[in-house]
């Protein structure tokens, strides 16, 4: 799918150090929607955002199995379990494409991977919190998959080509697992009061998460400046954040639940839903490895990892063995 371009090393380069010219060229490149592959000069601050923010999302979409994993055993029907444990294994294919895509950037996979293992790498903070109900499966897929795709359709359009093509996909398997999740949703709306209540607890504990998925608000966010202006982000938090309550709250209407917002309403002049104020202090705190659920999360990442080395050792010694016969063959026919 992509080039595994390991020939553009971190410089260390300060962006101040970097040819005026070559910058100016590569803004312009920018502003005519050209795409920026591998192989091409890029500022070093540039390559760095991308590496950072690729690799935070890659982490995410691992890290994003374990919730839902936890109840594919439980699931209440063999059609249910069908669903979760197909939605489950897209995640985990987002993050290959992910970690393939901040690989052309000049990175192993493997630096990736033990930065999260070490706690230096972060990963959307929505991941730290519990799934108590099989509701919590319904109201994932329809508010932190309906987060995400509000988030990533933009981003098949970011200027860096790798990530931009890996988002196409994305966002259409992401479309389907917010479908699955309102069904459900649906479903438990429409069925017994306990069900009910189950569904309404589920969007009662899930909200102002979801909310936070987005980042800080745009006079908090370090990163949109840059991100903004080389289109890699094309909206601010904030604005995609608007868009994804005005598209969510009348689809919660329908189901017949009530937002955990007393402070919400729509705007008639705007037609923009308005809602209370976020709790950043909960963000911060889930940030520094303080959510309800970040230290089970990444227990259970390491184990799996560690679990996981003889498949990768297994995989190492057949590649190899694969290249020593092909260049047997080689030599033979010489
Ligand atoms: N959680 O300056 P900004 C999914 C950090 S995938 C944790 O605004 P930026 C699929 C941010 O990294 C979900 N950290 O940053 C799925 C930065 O920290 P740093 C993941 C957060 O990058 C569904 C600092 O705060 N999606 O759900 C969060 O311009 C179901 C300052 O923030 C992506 O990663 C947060 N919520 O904007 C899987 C999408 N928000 O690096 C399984 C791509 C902010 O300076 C099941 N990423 N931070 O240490 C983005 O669009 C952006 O990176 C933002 C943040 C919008 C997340």
């Amino acid at each position: 799918m992509y080039t595994q371009a390991l020939n553009v090393k971190d410089t260390g380069k300060p962006a101040s150090a970097e040819d005026p010219g070559k910058l100016a060229r590569f803004q312009a490149r920018i502003d005519a929607e050209e795409k920026i592959e591998p192989n091409d000069w890029m500022p070093e601050a540039y390559r760095r955002t991308l590496i950072r923010q690729i690799s935070q999302h890659a982490h995410s979409e691992i890290i994003g199995m374990q919730p839902e994993g936890n109840w594919i055993t439980r699931a209440p029907s063999l059609r249910r379990k069908a669903g979760l444990l197909a939605k489950v294994q897209d995640e985990g294919g987002h993050g290959l494409y992910l970690y393939a895509a901040a690989e052309t950037l000049g990175c192993s996979r493997e630096e990736l991977v033990d930065q999260l293992l070490a706690g230096k790498a972060k990963y959307s903070s929505i991941f730290n919190y519990p799934t108590l109900s099989w509701a919590d499966i319904g109201a994932i897929g329809w508010l932190v998959d309906g987060a995400a795709i509000m988030n990533q359709i933009p981003l098949c359009r970011c200027s860096y080509g790798p990530y931009a093509r890996a988002m196409i996909r994305v966002c259409k398997e992401e479309s389907f697992h917010q479908r699955q999740g309102y069904e459900i949703m649906m479903t438990l709306s429409r069925g017994s009061a306990a069900q009910k209540a189950m569904a309404q607890d589920a969007l009662n504990r899930w909200w102002w998460p979801s909310l936070m998925m987005f980042g800080p608000s745009d006079k908090d966010s370090v990163h949109s400046t840059d991100t903004m202006k080389w289109k890699i982000k094309r909206f601010s938090n904030d604005d995609l954040r608007q868009k994804f309550v005005d598209a969510t709250v009348p689809q919660g209407h329908y189901l017949g639940l009530e937002f955990p917002d007393p402070a919400l309403k729509r705007d008639e002049k705007t037609g923009h839903w308005q809602h209370g104020e976020i709790d950043w202090s909960e963000f911060k705190r889930v940030l520094a490895g303080d959510g309800p659920c970040n230290r089970q999360r990444m227990k259970v990442r390491t184990k799996a990892h560690e679990d996981g080395t003889w498949v990768r050792e297994a995989a190492l010694a057949h590649a190899r063995k694969r290249a020593e016969r092909a260049a047997a063959v080689r030599i033979a026919a010489e």
